[in-house]
């Protein structure tokens, strides 16, 4: 008898997705992916482990769906009956989340929700296990140093009101029905997969560019914020971690390194061959220049949200002890495989789109 496991990823098209589906493929599974109906392919992500829909016995398959629709939902549960669902969709930008407020809750809170219930409407509760990806951005206005379980959350954005919901409806449906439903509260994680708007890659991409003289400048926001950063693929493996235990529960993922923008934008230049100094961030000086005066990295208010987060730093202990989770990969090493990445990219390929 075939004892393979089979899994339901929403959000496969994003970083973390493409990052768990493989790992996924990897051990044996039947993966099950949803993905967005969208005018222009979203599947880069997942090129290399795309499967023919044409081809026998997949064990790739993408359903189109969509977290705002519960018809959909259900049905793709109810045509699936995976062992174990992670919930990865998310409107994940928090800057956007200020300017699609309500879509966020929608998507990312009242998603969560379609999602349980669709387990519980087909009866599943006891049967399929899930994952739900939770956030650092809970943590919010700083309460305690370093953040772990049982600090207090306190939401800065609506992006993470909405995940702050999403993370409560996951502990009562495992309180109330008995689920086996954990939540991952994952700080920062990156890539060469990050999508190209998060501070990271658009960092990366940037120093790639400018070094290849393909871009004049870079725009930032908030140079002062500290982010705890670790690499995407180390996380995935945490997320799987969490669904094996004998019991379901929540705990933080982290590296327990704190990083300034400041600092990754030094970094990543640096690694780009790119040499640049602070000048301020005044008028007359704004940003980071060239020893030749050239400035290459500017401030913009614009980039500043309306309520920032400015400091997280996390405490993985439950995680090591529990599951023997560690991160493998320093801030350092990473910035410097983004970098590597992206160069890599742009020197094959001509850039498109603006920063
Ligand atoms: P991405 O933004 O890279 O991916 C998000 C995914 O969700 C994409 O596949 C996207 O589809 C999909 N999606 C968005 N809206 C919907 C919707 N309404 N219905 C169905 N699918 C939707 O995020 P990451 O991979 O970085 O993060 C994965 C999850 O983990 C997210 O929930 C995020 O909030 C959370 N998280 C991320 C952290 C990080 O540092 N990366 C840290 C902590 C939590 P499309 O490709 O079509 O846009
Ligand atoms: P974050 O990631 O908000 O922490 O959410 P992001 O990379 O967007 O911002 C990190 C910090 O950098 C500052 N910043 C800028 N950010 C962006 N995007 N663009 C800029 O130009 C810029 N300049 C400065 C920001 O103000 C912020 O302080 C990510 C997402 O993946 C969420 O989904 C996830 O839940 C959290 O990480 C943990």
């Amino acid at each position: 008898m075939s004892m393979k496991k089979i899994a339901l990823i929403t959000g496969v098209t994003g970083q973390d997705g493409a990052y768990l589906a493989r790992l996924l493929l990897d051990k044996g599974y039947e993966v099950h992916g949803v993905k967005r109906r969208s005018s222009s392919f979203n599947t880069g992500r997942i090129e290399d482990i795309y499967q023919d829909p044409h081809e026998q016995h997949q064990r790739f398959v993408l359903h189109y769906g969509d977290l705002t629709d519960s018809t959909n939902l259900i049905r793709i549960v109810q045509e699936v009956r995976p062992d174990e669902i992670y919930n990865l969709a998310a409107q994940s930008h928090v800057a956007v989340s200020f300017e699609t407020p309500e879509y966020t809750a929608n998507a990312d809170a009242i998603g969560t929700l379609r999602l349980l219930e669709a387990i519980r409407i087909l009866g599943l509760e006891k049967t399929t296990r899930f994952y739900q990806a939770s956030t650092s951005e809970l943590y919010g206005l700083v309460q305690e140093v370093p953040q772990r379980e049982t600090t207090p959350f306190y939401p800065r954005s609506p992006y993470a009101a909405a995940k702050l919901y999403a993370y409560w409806i996951t502990v009562n449906y495992r309180e109330a029905y008995g689920m086996h439903a954990s939540n991952g509260i994952l700080f920062n994680h990156e890539s060469p997969l990050r999508g190209e708007t998060f501070v990271t890659r658009k960092i990366t991409r940037a120093a790639a560019a400018i070094s290849l003289g393909r871009q004049d400048k870079l725009y930032l926001g908030n140079l002062d914020a500290k982010r705890d950063w670790g690499h995407a693929k180390e996380y995935a493996q945490g997320m799987w971690l969490m669904l094996q235990q004998d019991e379901p529960d929540d705990y933080v993922l982290a590296t327990g390194e704190t990083t300034s923008v400041r600092d990754f934008v030094l970094w990543a230049f640096d690694d780009a061959g790119i040499s640049i100094e602070f000048r301020g961030e005044g008028i007359e000086e704004k940003g980071y220049a060239r020893s030749d005066g050239r400035c290459l990295v500017e401030v913009d208010p614009a980039y500043f949200r309306p309520t920032e987060v400015d400091l997280l730093l996390g405490d993985p202990s439950k995680a090591h002890q529990k599951l023997g989770w560690r991160h493998e990969t320093s801030v350092r090493e990473l910035a410097r495989e983004m970098v590597a990445a992206d160069l890599e990219v742009m020197r094959s390929a001509p850039i498109s789109g603006d920063q």
